[in-house]
């Protein structure tokens, strides 16, 4: 037999912008070592584990029992995803072959998820028919499902069966009245029930059936959807309760409304939330949970790193066409996951970062910045300004480096002939990033580092190929040298 051949590449990851997030710290760390192992190669419950490990969605879910505002059913479930058509309903046969076919060419794929077009626990049959196959199959691949929660307290017992570790439930408010601007509809006992009433029950559901999973021992994250003017004010209090209900992640993501996508939200011209209201928000549910902060609001059926969807290279007539040898796959998968893991255990055990912040402990008269990146992967600077369709945005300050999101752009550089002409590209790239005053990438032209200078961001290339958050905090320290991050300076600034 051939010998399994372990090239960097299937370790680092490339096309993952996100996989260059957090550097080696994890912001479970301070977790029991037996809530660590059940997420330590899951990448949505582990910010750590998104550097190295791949998700992918299969589409067998159609249908839905509740209707929210943010939802059109003709496009992925904005719960988990961003809106768009499910290329591919799947049939649970259909699914498991294009699980078992990605697990083959993608290693790195850890995670099965469920997570619409509808609810999968709307379709329990399909669901679990995809469960248990897979079980079966393929016992290495994590399963996971995301449900708005209707369902869920009747169908606890059935998903244990199919060793699910993971939940992830959709609450956007405890309050009934709240849930009636959201939901205009649930699905109960064979009956449309509306509004208030409508609301209350599924707020009750939901609720019931985090506490049955938590007292199962499953580890339940929860998502809300930031929809500003509605529960903008109220979901530091469902963050608050999740919690004492004991979810261990809370994953506040920001309302995707645009009239094209046929939502009630859409068409009503309700807003999605800012950066900064965004940021804001998380920083202040920070306070009493675990948030996570690289999620990429995934499309119902998408595949590899988060933040990249490789669907297209997996659809039904492709997967028909491909000769795999499971036999030979399923080694190289195991090869590569304990390759990866060896890697992280060497990562983590350099820290030379936090000895970088120690040092500048004194200097707390400094304000912090935002710092924009431009990365394929890997965690670190590789990527030319023009080639970044996202930043990540770290927050520097005297005493540490930390991820706070990504923002996505459109492309600046559309191909040789025509680039560097965008410049209205430019000005919503700027428009992006504003709040930062950095960005670091591997290269950039001298067009785009002009006016990125004219707009007061500093575009800096000096820091290619080095470790994104050793880079950061350089620069910090190289501005803080030169006076640039009094608090002094920043009080002009706002004053301006
Ligand atoms: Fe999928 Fe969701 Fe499981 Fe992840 S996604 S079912 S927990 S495997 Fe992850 Fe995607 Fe965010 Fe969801 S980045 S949208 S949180
Ligand atoms: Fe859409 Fe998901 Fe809401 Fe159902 S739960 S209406 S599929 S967003």
């Amino acid at each position: 037999m051939e010998p399994t051949v372990l090239d960097d590449s299937n370790l680092m990851t490339e096309g993952c912008a996100s996989g260059a997030c957090g550097g080696n710290k994890d912001q479970l760390s301070h977790l029991p070592e037996e809530i660590r192992k059940k997420v330590h190669n899951h990448p949505c419950y582990s910010e750590e584990a998104h550097h190295y490990y791949a998700r992918m969605h299969v589409a067998v879910a159609p249908a839905c029992n509740i209707q929210c505002h943010y939802c059109n059913r003709k496009y992925d479930c904005a719960n988990e995803s961003r809106p768009g058509v499910v290329s591919e309903l799947l049939t649970p046969e259909q699914a498991v072959k294009k699980v078992m076919t990605v697990a083959a060419k993608i290693p790195q794929m850890s995670v099965l998820g469920v997570a619409g077009p509808g609810d999968p626990l709307a379709n329990p049959e399909r669901t679990f028919a995809t469960f248990r196959a897979l079980t079966e199959k393929a016992p290495d691949i994590k399963l996971c499902i995301s449900t708005n929660g209707l369902a869920l307290p009747q169908q606890i017992d059935e998903l244990l069966k199919h060793n699910i570790d993971h939940v992830t439930i959709t609450i956007n408010c405890i309050d009934p009245d709240i849930g009636a601007k959201i939901y205009p509809w649930i699905f109960w006992n064979n009956r449309r029930i509306r509004g208030r009433k409508g609301a209350k029950i599924l707020i009750r559901q939901q609720q019931k059936g985090l506490q049955m999973l938590v007292d199962k021992g499953v580890l339940v994250k929860v998502n809300s959807v930031l929809i500003p003017g509605v529960n903008d004010q109220h979901l530091q209090e469902v963050s608050r309760m999740v919690k004492e209900k004991g979810a261990f992640l809370h994953n506040v993501m920001p309302l995707i409304a645009e009239a094209e996508h046929g939502t009630f939200y859409g068409i009503m011209g309700q807003r999605g939330p800012t950066h900064t209201e965004l940021q804001t928000l998380q920083d202040a549910c920070a306070g009493d949970m675990n948030m996570m902060r690289h999620c990429r609001q995934c499309r119902a059926d998408a595949v590899g790193m988060l933040g990249e969807d490789r669907g297209d290279e997996f659809t039904l007539d492709k997967i028909g066409n491909m000769k795999i040898d499971y036999a030979v796959a399923m080694k190289k998968r195991a090869a590569i996951h304990q390759a990866i893991e060896e890697k992280r255990r060497l990562k983590n055990q350099s820290g030379s970062i936090m000895v970088t912040l120690d040092e500048r402990d004194s200097r707390k008269e400094s304000r912090p910045i935002l710092v924009a990146v431009s990365s394929s992967g890997g965690g670190i600077i590789n990527q030319h300004f023009g080639h970044a369709k996202e930043f990540l945005i770290y927050e520097a300050s005297a005493t540490d480096v930390r991820f706070i999101g990504h923002r996505k752009i459109e492309l600046y550089c559309k191909g040789i002939e025509h680039c560097g002409e965008d410049e209205t590209a430019l000005d919503r790239i700027i428009h992006t990033l504003a709040g930062c005053e950095v960005v670091l990438c591997s290269q950039i032209g001298i067009e785009p580092w002009t006016i990125l200078e004219q707009a007061g961001i500093r575009p800096d290339g000096e820091h290619a190929m080095e470790p994104i958050e050793d880079a950061i905090a350089a620069v910090y320290a190289e501005m803080l040298a030169q006076g640039l991050v009094d608090n002094s300076i920043k009080e002009i600034r706002e004053t301006a």
